[in-house]
């Protein structure tokens, strides 16, 4: 953990290697991911049922067994304790709610004169979603991911897990139904991301695929990138929590702590203008530790990418966050919507004494897939929008025409495209053919 404070006169440089401090160790993987990809695209379902026999441990015997079925996902429901049901289902209403709000109008503007102009919103046909197997299998991350593709109208969503040893997680089959996911795969790795990007006999391609994954996973989403769209691949997870001095410790440190369980590689900063406060955290921190069960990756990530930094003012501590732009931002002070308003980069903020983070992890209602990695300075986090795209109209009268026509007729002349200007010209009452010299 590192402790730097805008007093001193080195601040400037230790806090430039903080911005500067690269966590994101993923291996290159590009050539492997770029053999599996071929395979799929050559070999279709014999290349998945090999790929998966090879990296998952269980053998399929035909690509029939690929699908996880509805009699499947009904016994895993059926087998989920009462309070987890309930807390999932209280999570997808909220999560619901929030992007129901967020679907924008399709917007029509008539100028008055024959031209009327719009744009309008319609969602993807298809969507497919890649769930990690391993430890980072998060039945919330389904509600998060399929939620808002299901909320703006897409067709079609495509789960594909990976099943080590054919283990499925009943609670991540749960998540799928409730958030209305179509078809689930028990399949992962690159070999999932090609397969939906592609297609093969048994999986239909998709038109865009988001979901976290391991460096495979992400890699073959770059390069399926421009066949289909993907999301932001994301990074190892942060937070910066700006705290006063007034502030319970143990809560704060428990919201650090909170981040770095996640991943060794995650970070969370403590920025307060109280130095005593910052020495009571950092002790609840190591308290903490002694007891919680991921101590081993909460204190790998703390200690290696830990940080608390101790401001003048909070002029300072908003400048700082600004710099960092941090995936989460919590702000524990006694007005937090005024320092909230001068934040400009973050991806996701969580305001007063609280509200902590892993209430938006969950059930707060907005979307938990956040910009990691500094890029909430030009990234959002994942809403309704990735699903939808725009389709803009014009409707021309023959009054309409005339008004601008020429315009574009003269334009099309200094550009040297003589059909261009034809097509408006050959519409309009004027010596259109005339002036083009025909
Ligand atoms: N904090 C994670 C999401 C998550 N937390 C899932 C718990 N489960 C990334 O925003
Ligand atoms: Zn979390």
């Amino acid at each position: 953990m590192k402790r730097l404070s805008t007093a001193d006169a080195a601040f400037e440089a230790a806090f430039r290697s903080l911005l500067d401090e690269a966590r994101d160790t993923t291996a290159r993987v590009d050539a492997a991911v770029a053999g599996i990809i071929q395979a799929i695209q050559a070999g279709g379902d014999a290349a998945l049922l090999d790929l998966t026999r090879r990296f998952d441990r269980w053998s399929p015997a035909d690509a029939a067994a690929l699908r996880v079925t509805e009699a499947e996902i009904d016994t895993a429901t059926a087998a989920i304790p009462a309070d987890q049901r309930d807390a999932l289902a209280a999570a997808a209403r909220r999560i619901e709610a929030f992007h129901a709000a967020q679907l924008p109008r399709d917007i029509t503007l008539d100028d008055g004169a024959g031209i009327v102009t719009g744009m309008r919103w319609g969602a993807i046909d298809a969507v497919g979603l890649y769930v990690p197997g391993g430890k980072a299998a998060y039945p919330s991350s389904v509600l998060m991911n399929a939620l808002p593709a299901r909320v703006a109208g897409v067709g079609r969503i495509a789960m594909c897990v990976p099943t080590p040893d054919g283990v499925l997680n009943p609670l991540v089959l749960a998540a799928a139904r409730l958030a209305g996911v179509s078809e689930v795969w028990r399949i992962g790795g690159a070999q999932a991301v090609a397969a939906m990007a592609w297609g093969t006999a048994s999986i239909a391609p998709v038109d865009r695929i988001v979901g976290p994954g391991n460096a495979y996973v992400a890699e073959a989403k770059r390069q399926a990138f421009g066949k289909v769209g993907i999301d932001s691949i994301a990074g190892p997870s942060e937070v910066v929590v700006l705290a006063d001095g007034t502030n319970n410790a143990d809560h704060v440190a428990l919201d650090l702590l909170a981040q770095a369980e996640h991943d060794e590689a995650a970070q969370s900063i403590l920025i307060t203008d109280d130095a005593a406060f910052a020495d009571r955290v950092v002790a609840a921190v190591d308290k903490a530790l002694e007891t919680l069960p991921r101590a081993a990756i909460a204190g790998a990530s703390w200690r290696a990418h830990g940080a608390v930094i101790v401001v003048e003012s909070w002029n300072q501590a908003v400048d700082l966050t600004n710099r960092l732009a941090p995936e989460h931002l919590q702000i524990m002070v006694e007005a937090p919507r005024a320092l909230f308003a001068r934040i400009r980069h973050a991806g996701a903020a969580f305001l007063g004494r609280h509200c902590p983070e892993a209430l938006g992890d969950y059930v707060a209602g907005p979307n938990h897939v956040l910009p990691t990695g500094r890029t909430a300075r030009f990234a959002s986090g994942l809403s309704v929008f990735d699903f939808i795209k725009r389709t803009t109209w014009v409707e021309a009268t023959e009054a309409g025409i005339a008004a601008i026509g020429p315009a574009a007729v003269v334009l099309a002349q200094a550009e040297g495209l003589d059909a261009h200007g034809l097509s408006v010209a050959a519409r309009l009452r004027l010596n259109g053919p005339a002036r083009l010299r025909l």
